[in-house]
């Protein structure tokens, strides 16, 4: 897949076309970048996309005019693009590595590099040992010390990327194997099969009775960079998103025992395979075998668990933590589903930082089959993201109710809005206009650098304003790049329980906010969930499934999901 390279190519011309010009190229660097987010969040390899459409087929996407299409035309005939390549060489600058830092926007990044010639992560880190950043004007030894805790935040991350670029790459590598016509089957297993949120490599299992021919197309496979080790059994790739691929092509006898090895973690297997060794058995990756080595099962994992005195269980839940307990005392519970989701919460349009209009973001929820969805704009004291006053979300609203009227029958528009909670824990837009609306999503995004106290006190004293629906990624982390802010979860989710607050999954695959384990402390409550994607534009829709993976890893059942209520019932736990 080559998504990634593009987009952050597209990404790299628009931030080095702003520093060039602070003024100039408005509209292009903001073309270039919601490029960027299209080709970054689409499912499909636009490589692939071009091979079948032609530049068409590019320039059906939301934000690829012809220009842009040109150049991913050029990125899949040669593999570069002239024009990324040239500004390159005015700016020799690692931009994605940089700015990936909490706190190196790219205008700082050009101003490191201008005034001390840092170019790299490298360069970064003898800079900040060297006490030379607090001396440049506007900097201090605090946000100093700030980009050296960045820097290890990153380094200790190295190697994992998320689960929203590993899942899409495994399931384009699967295509690719069955389209070769050699093989029967093709699964993906380790910690993208768990859904785990940041993936190490990528597991995959074929069965084909051609290996050598299967092994050869993976080798060949436009997404890797360099081959590791080729045999005929296992072959590891390293992949140009970053991390690598083992391919093993199995028996088809061992199918079910290779799955359930593959899949892991390995703490569930070791637990699981305790209790095969008390219980007489041998298991392992060929199978499970009984005392004189007879085969006891190999072909299907369900079997295989069964015959250990346990329930089959979701792979979301195999970490050990307490899952193989609950599955001998066959208690596993049903967990909510994929399909289960109905609408979604939180999403934005382009009157604030989202991509497209809200007629756009209404046809790509109808195509994904969801009942409502709530356009949940940001409001006025976030600068950044053009945020809304209330008489801007009067005017807004009046055009969802014409839609809605439109759109009788397919799909229902809830009035929204994403309201800052502020530092005093007042929200952002007056008492009236939340009123107004049929979803107030509450979050923090200014003055994060709390007390663990002061800001538990901050989000409850939201809540208890009575006005809140939902609370919005309740951690603010973002994975690989910065801690969440601190705060006392159970008090949270008392508070929440008690005003019906629902606190968020948030879906986005730099999120994941809540994650499993807080779900798991949070779900002792008598607290609901809402699973949302935070769209920020029509293609991001998609990224629901990584909150309901990780509403799976946190055990959570469909009756504990706000959105996977159908419409009437909804309306009446949101009033
Ligand atoms: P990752 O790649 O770090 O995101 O996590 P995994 O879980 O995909 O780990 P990986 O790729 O090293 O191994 C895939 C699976 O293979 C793992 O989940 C369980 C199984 N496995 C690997 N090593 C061992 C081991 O030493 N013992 C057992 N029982 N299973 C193992
Ligand atoms: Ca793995
Ligand atoms: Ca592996």
């Amino acid at each position: 897949m080559m998504n990634k390279r593009v987009a952050e190519m597209f990404n790299g011309i628009a931030l080095m076309l702003q520093v060039k010009n602070e003024n100039g190229f408005k509209f292009e660097i903001r073309a270039y970048q919601r490029a960027a987010l299209t080709v970054d969040s689409l499912q499909q390899d636009v490589g692939e996309i071009y091979a079948k459409q032609g530049l068409k087929g590019l320039m059906d996407l939301p934000g690829i005019g012809v220009g842009l299409a040109k150049k991913i035309e050029e990125f899949a005939k040669t593999g570069s693009m002239k024009k990324y390549d040239e500004l390159k060489k005015e700016y020799p600058i690692d931009f994605k590595t940089l700015t990936a830092i909490e706190g190196i926007g790219p205008k700082t990044a050009i101003r490191l590099y201008s005034e001390l010639g840092v170019k790299n992560l490298d360069d970064l880190k003898t800079a900040v040992e060297s006490g030379s950043i607090r001396k440049l004007s506007g900097f201090g030894v605090k946000s100093e010390q700030d980009m050296k805790e960045g820097i290890s935040l990153m380094e200790s991350s190295k190697g994992r990327i998320t689960l929203g670029e590993a899942l899409p790459e495994a399931e384009g590598i699967i295509k690719m194997l069955l389209d070769t016509g050699f093989v029967e089957k093709a699964i993906i297993s380790g910690s993208t099969r768990r859904m785990r949120e940041t993936v190490g490599d990528i597991d995959i299992l074929a069965i084909s009775n051609r290996p050598e021919k299967v092994m050869g197309a993976f080798a060949n496979f436009n997404g890797v960079s360099s081959i590791i080790v080729k045999g005929p059994t296992k072959t590891t790739v390293w992949l140009d998103i970053g991390i690598g691929c083992d391919l093993r092509v199995i028996e088809p006898k061992s199918f079910g025992a290779a799955l359930q090895y593959f899949t892991g973690s390995k703490n569930h297997n070791i637990k699981v395979r305790t209790i095969a060794i008390k219980k007489g058995f041998k298991l392992n990756e060929y199978g499970l075998f009984g005392k004189n080595g007879v085969l006891v099962s190999s072909l299907d994992e369900e079997i295989i668990y069964r015959r250990l005195g346990m329930q089959w269980m979701p792979p979301e839940m195999r970490e050990d933590r307490g899952e193989v307990e609950l599955a001998r005392k066959n208690m596993i519970p049903e967990l909510v589903d994929y399909g289960d989701i109905l609408g979604d919460l939180h999403t934005h349009t382009k009157e604030t930082d989202g991509m497209d209009t809200i007629d756009e973001m209404a046809g790509a929820a109808i195509k994904k089959g969801l009942e409502y969805f709530a356009a949940t704009n940001h409001t006025k004291s976030l600068k950044i993201a053009k945020g809304m006053s209330e008489t801007q979300f009067a005017k807004f609203f009046k055009k969802i109710d014409a839609l809605n009227i439109e759109l009788e029958g397919i799909i229902r528009i809830l009035k929204g809005a994403e309201v800052d909670i502020l530092k005093d824990g007042s929200l952002d837009l007056d008492r009236k206009t939340l009123n107004s609306m049929d979803c107030v999503v509450g979050a923090v995004h200014s003055n994060t650098n709390m007390s663990e106290k002061e800001m538990t006190d901050r989000i409850s004293k939201a809540m208890d304003s009575g006005l809140m629906d939902i609370l919005a990624h309740p951690t603010g982390r973002l994975i690989n790049e910065r801690e969440g802010y601190r705060i006392d979860l159970d008090r949270i989710a008392e508070c929440a329980e008690r005003n019906r607050v629902a606190l968020e999954i948030n879906s986005y695959p730099k999120r994941l906010d809540l994650n499993d384990t807080d779900i798991m402390r949070a779900s002792k409550y008598k607290v609901m969930f809402a699973i949302n994607t935070d769209a920020h534009n029509t293609d991001q829709f998609s990224f629901m499934r990584y909150g309901v993976g990780t509403a799976r890893r946190g055990w959570l059942g469909k009756d504990r999901i706000l959105n996977a209520l159908p419409m009437d019932k909804l309306e009446k736990a949101l009033a």
